[in-house]
């Protein structure tokens, strides 16, 4: 078998979308995520300008030595843009492989070590009624497990909340749109907020939680223990992870799990956070991180140190993305749940898929491949426009994480 074309498409449908295609010379084709939020043509070139006439003639069944040429190959390994190329190419190569196979993905995978994939779903809102509002729909619709993000009193506009009525789209304007943030305000009123929702809505609901990069070590540690009586699923990306040592100050104050990894790209941003134990959900995920093949070599080297997976799945990662990971979930071992923030219906229009959600849970589907393709006739109908994340900046001013 020979790859004698590929093509990258880009549409906007409610939000941009980046799609690898890789066609062989057997009639079989398979697409990859290639979608990396606020720098979507960066990746566009990457993947048109250096990969693709890299794999014209290659053989699409040798997916390891592809990515082993891509990623050794290059010299300046690693990256999100980098690793999101090589991500796509490796998505859709096991795509190929399977459906060669004539099997469903996660049957080259191993098989299936469970027979529903938990997900947990995202509830916001401007204020506490509102939030409780939106945690009490989630759980009408099913939902096991929900990730609780409030507007902050004192605060305009903030991480995880919609500022109006549709949903939440961080990448909302050309260029970067600025918020505000008060670290102070945020820590005096989160422990509340889930004394709320416990309150409201008991203990057998898993209550997860974004903090987004942006607390000091020490901050995080106070959130972490004063949050405890509320026994959060997760406190995801309490602080920034370049400095990983920090999160052993974390560990020494808290019991409340800890998720990190969506920003992650390699093995290797994963595994000192990993063999020391410092977390204990790790989030990356097929777009990002590598595609499947590296997310397994991840997974396997968490199971070593009791780390579940945790992958990212919001809605800049595309349909393409969640049906790979869904077929990932539903084999590896240490699976701890799925991300699964809805796409638009807009959004859905433009690709297939074959995962179902019921009552809380997702299955990837018993079509070959990973079950999940574009319609290049409508992206067509929806073209590329720029849109960047915000930036954050204190109350004084200061540029912070975002
Ligand atoms: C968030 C993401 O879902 C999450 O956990 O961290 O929504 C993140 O903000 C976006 O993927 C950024 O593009
Ligand atoms: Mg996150």
């Amino acid at each position: 078998m020979k790859i004698i074309d590929a093509k990258v498409i880009v549409c906007s449908p409610g939000r941009n979308f980046v799609t690898l295609k890789i066609i062989t010379d057997e009639g079989l084709y398979g697409v990859g995520d290639a979608t990396l939020n606020g720098r979507e043509k960066a990746v566009v070139s990457y993947l048109e300008d250096y990969v693709i006439p890299m794999l014209i003639g290659r053989d699409p069944q040798r997916i390891e030595d592809i990515w082993q040429y891509l990623y050794r190959g290059v010299y300046w390994r690693r990256g999100p843009i980098g690793m999101t190329a090589i991500a796509a190419v490796d998505t859709a190569l096991w795509d190929i492989k399977a459906k060669a196979a004539n099997m469903p993905l996660y049957q080259l995978l191993g098989g299936r070590s469970r027979d529903k994939i938990m997900v947990y779903t995202h509830a916001n809102g401007l204020d506490l009624g509102s939030t409780l509002e939106q945690v009490g729909k989630a759980i009408d619709q099913g939902y096991k497990a929900v990730r609780v993000q409030s507007g902050i009193p004192g605060v305009a506009g903030t991480y995880g909340v919609s500022k109006n009525n549709k949903k939440y789209e961080p990448a909302d304007s050309d260029l970067p749109t600025e918020d505000t943030w008060s670290t102070e305000k945020y820590l005096n009123y989160a422990p509340k907020l889930f004394a709320e929702v416990r309150k409201q809505f008991g203990d057998d609901i898993h209550l997860l939680h974004d903090v987004h990069h942006r607390l000091t070590p020490i901050e995080a540690a106070r959130l972490g223990k004063e949050l405890e009586p509320y026994h959060l699923f997760w406190m995801e990306d309490p602080v920034p992870a370049e400095n990983q040592e920090s999160f052993k100050l974390i560990r020494h104050h808290t019991t409340t799990p800890i998720a990190v990894g969506e920003v992650f790209n390699s093995i290797h941003d994963c595994r000192e956070l990993i063999q020391n134990q410092l977390i204990d959900y790790i989030r990356t995920t097929v777009v990002h991180a590598g595609g499947i093949s590296q997310l397994k070599r991840i997974a396997d080297f968490a199971s070593l140190f009791h780390v579940k997976t945790g992958c990212h799945g919001a809605t800049d990662l595309s349909p393409i993305c969640m049906a790979a990971a869904l077929h990932f979930d539903y084999s590896v071992a240490n699976f701890g749940i799925q991300e699964h923030m809805a796409h638009s219906e807009k959004m859905e229009s433009v690709f297939t898929r074959d995962y179902r959600y019921v009552d809380g849970y997702f299955t990837p589907g018993e079509a070959i491949g990973h079950g999940a393709d574009i319609d290049e006739s409508i992206a067509k109908k929806y073209p590329y426009k720029r849109a960047c994340l915000p930036v954050n900046r204190l109350e004084d001013g200061t540029l912070w994480n975002w």
